[in-house]
């Protein structure tokens, strides 16, 4: 789909990631609510969203091991946690809507059904009716059905990649609570360095640096969000990771302008 985009928001940043109990980071929202806003008035390309769960999902996947690749698996917390989602679609859908942004909740658990925690099966058609009708369709990493494990987590990153595959979008935007890709933790370690690009000369060295996210991320944080990217067979690929909490930022990455690390792959998978 030419001149399509699809941005990923972080749960990091769309949530209080460390929150005992599921909270929305409202400010953060609204500021990319209002950045997406600004965005459709100067185009008239296709945008999809999709989000991390942060505090809402994170935990409850935890705590109930919805991600264990085995099929003893607790059906309340499966229900939990995909109510638990439902509730942060609809508290970010209001934001959006009260910035007159046509932001069209679609849930993942509905759409996407996964195989030893891969997606084998989805429904295209509300996904493509809605950017055909001018929406914006905005899905979440949840849980969902599985057909090995019962259920499994599907991360937002693999939704993203699978979509970026299936529809054929080659730009996708990762807004994240870091100013793009670090050689170390750059919340806990000074001598963190800034990579501005990764391709296919340098992403093993770069891979290799990073380590797990601080928080109760059971999808891997940014080294899984990498490695989700390199391994989508679609080329070229451009991707750009930014810190989507500055304001303005998500309407620079939108608008293509330099912000944070820019990822450009255009040799296959190795
Ligand atoms: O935050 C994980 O999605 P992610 C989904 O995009 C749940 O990795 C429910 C933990």
């Amino acid at each position: 789909m030419p001149r399509s985009k699809i941005l990923k928001i972080g749960g990091s940043v769309i949530t209080r990631k460390d929150a005992k109990t599921p909270t929305l980071n409202r400010k953060h929202v609204r500021q990319i609510a209002r950045d997406v806003a600004r965005w459709l008035k100067k185009s008239d390309g296709r945008l999809i969203v999709v989000s991390g769960a942060g505090s809402f999902g994170h935990p409850l996947a935890r705590a109930y091991q919805l991600n264990a690749p085995h099929a003893q698996k607790d059906a309340l917390g499966f229900v939990r946690t995909t109510a638990s989602m439902l509730n942060m679609a609809q508290q970010v859908a209001a934001i959006f809507h009260a910035q007159d942004v046509p932001l069209c909740p679609i849930a993942t658990s509905s759409v996407f059904t996964t195989a030893d925690g891969r997606i084998t099966a989805w429904h295209a058609t509300p996904i493509l009716h809605a950017l055909e009708t001018g929406l914006i369709p905005y899905l979440w990493g949840d849980a969902v059905f599985d057909l090995q494990h019962r259920y499994r987590i599907l991360s937002g990153d693999q939704v993203m990649t699978f979509l970026a595959l299936k529809l054929e979008i080659g730009e996708l935007l990762y807004g994240t609570d870091v100013d793009g890709v670090y050689t170390a933790d750059p919340h806990r370690d000074p001598q963190a360095a800034h990579v501005a690009e990764i391709n296919d000369a340098n992403y093993a060295q770069v891979r290799e640096l990073l380590g797990a996210s601080a928080h109760a991320d059971v999808t891997g944080g940014m080294r899984g969000k990498i490695e989700e990217l390199y391994r989508t067979p679609k080329r070229p690929l451009r991707a750009v990771i930014y810190d989507a909490t500055r304001p303005r930022n998500t309407y620079r990455a939108l608008r293509g302008k330099a912000v944070g690390t820019r990822l450009v792959f255009r040799a296959p998978p190795a």
